[in-house]
């Protein structure tokens, strides 16, 4: 029989954290390029905190997933038919192809890799979404200052472990939260961070970020959200900054959760907080790309990869990236 394609389809809406019977593995024929499309063979795809807003119900920046629909998402793999004059079998690409071994797209919608720059598996990771998500969260929207203090939670994740790297080769001071004592060497020993602290064992994190940023808090990175931001709003300095990237610690409530309401702080302090999507700075990701990849290169920035194996495991992949079980860019490594 000819080898056939596997996809992971969503079967139902989660309620709350995702479980394994919200998906399922199917088979069906590998496709052919339309007009203008390439096929991509995955080597490598994406698990990201947003595609827990993509399986739910309801508007969003983007289309959720209809049940019996193929899990959208970033890939990278080789190209193994062309119809578009940019593509050629051999090549390598990115693509929102989604959980699935082969996958069809306008070739116009890919981006082609090169091999030679880094293992294209960075595609996804450092030299993709989530680096250009720090890199401009953090430059334009955050617009560090050297001697500034910036706070990063989610610090040994994907965006979080490259923010706090940014803001040090600007000459500002990184202070990391992680959920793990793990992570926090890592962040500090093994990236240059100045400081950090485990959320999960410290009782009072006022207490803690008072101590680890003497000089008060200018930029805070928000990727978490929850009590994790309630501790820091009432340390920010005068005109300091919040780009708020994401909410984590929201996104498998299944009730809204209240905290106390800090806006004084925002009048008396004349913080600015904004939130962005990477996708806004879409037209500039070429030029942010190739100043990380220089920065690769001279060690001024380090990454790590959280590799799980095999297609049919990207649900628990997922759901454990969810609840922290990655240090660095998780991906599923397909073939
Ligand atoms: P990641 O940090 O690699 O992985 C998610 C991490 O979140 C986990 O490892 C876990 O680490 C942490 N986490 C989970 N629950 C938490 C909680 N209740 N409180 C604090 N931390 C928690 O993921 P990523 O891809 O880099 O994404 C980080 C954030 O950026 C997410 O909020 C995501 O939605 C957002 N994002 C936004 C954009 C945009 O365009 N705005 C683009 C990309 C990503 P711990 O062990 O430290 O808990
Ligand atoms: C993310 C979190 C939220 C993200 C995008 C969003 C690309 C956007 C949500 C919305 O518009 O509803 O990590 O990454």
């Amino acid at each position: 029989m000819a080898e056939m394609n596997r996809q992971i389809i969503l079967t139902a809406r989660p309620v709350g954290f995702p479980k394994d019977s919200d998906f399922e593995m199917v088979e069906t024929p590998i496709p052919e390029p339309g007009d203008g499309e390439i096929v991509i063979q995955t080597h490598y795809l994406s698990v990201d905190p947003y595609m827990r807003g993509r399986m739910n119900e309801g508007r969003s920046y983007a289309k959720g997933v209809d049940i019996g629909e193929v899990m959208v998402g970033g890939a990278v793999g080789a190209v193994v038919a062309s119809k578009h004059p940019g593509f050629s079998e051999g090549d390598f690409a990115n693509a929102s192809i989604g959980w699935q071994a082969y996958g069809a797209i306008e070739g116009k919608a890919a981006r082609k890799v090169d091999p030679d720059l880094a293992p294209i598996s960075t595609s996804l990771g450092i030299l993709g979404m989530p680096g250009a998500t720090a890199y401009f969260g953090l430059l334009e929207v955050g617009q560090p200052k050297e001697g500034e203090t910036v706070v990063v939670a989610g610090a040994a994740g994907a965006v979080g472990s490259l923010v706090g790297q940014i803001a040090k080769i600007k000459g500002c001071r990184a202070v990391g939260i992680a959920g793990t004592d793990e992570k926090v060497a890592y962040v500090t020993d093994g990236l240059g961070f100045d400081s950090g602290f485990n959320y999960k064992t410290t009782e009072d994190y006022g207490a803690a970020l008072q101590e680890l940023c003497p000089d008060g808090i200018d930029v805070y990175f928000d990727n978490v959200g929850g009590k994790i931001s309630d501790a820091i709003f009432p340390l920010m300095n005068l005109n300091g900054r919040i780009p708020v990237c994401g909410q984590i610690s929201q996104y498998n409530l299944t009730e809204p959760e209240m905290g106390p309401r800090f806006t004084w702080f925002f009048i008396s302090k004349r913080l600015r907080m904004q939130g962005f999507l990477v996708f806004d700075f879409a037209d500039q990701y070429d030029a942010a790309i190739q100043e990380m990849a220089g920065w690769l290169k001279e060690d001024k920035l380090r990454y790590r990869e959280d590799v799980v194996e095999g297609l049919e495991n990207a649900p628990a992949a997922f759901t454990g990236m969810l609840r922290g079980d990655n240090i660095g860019k998780r991906v599923v490594k397909v073939i």
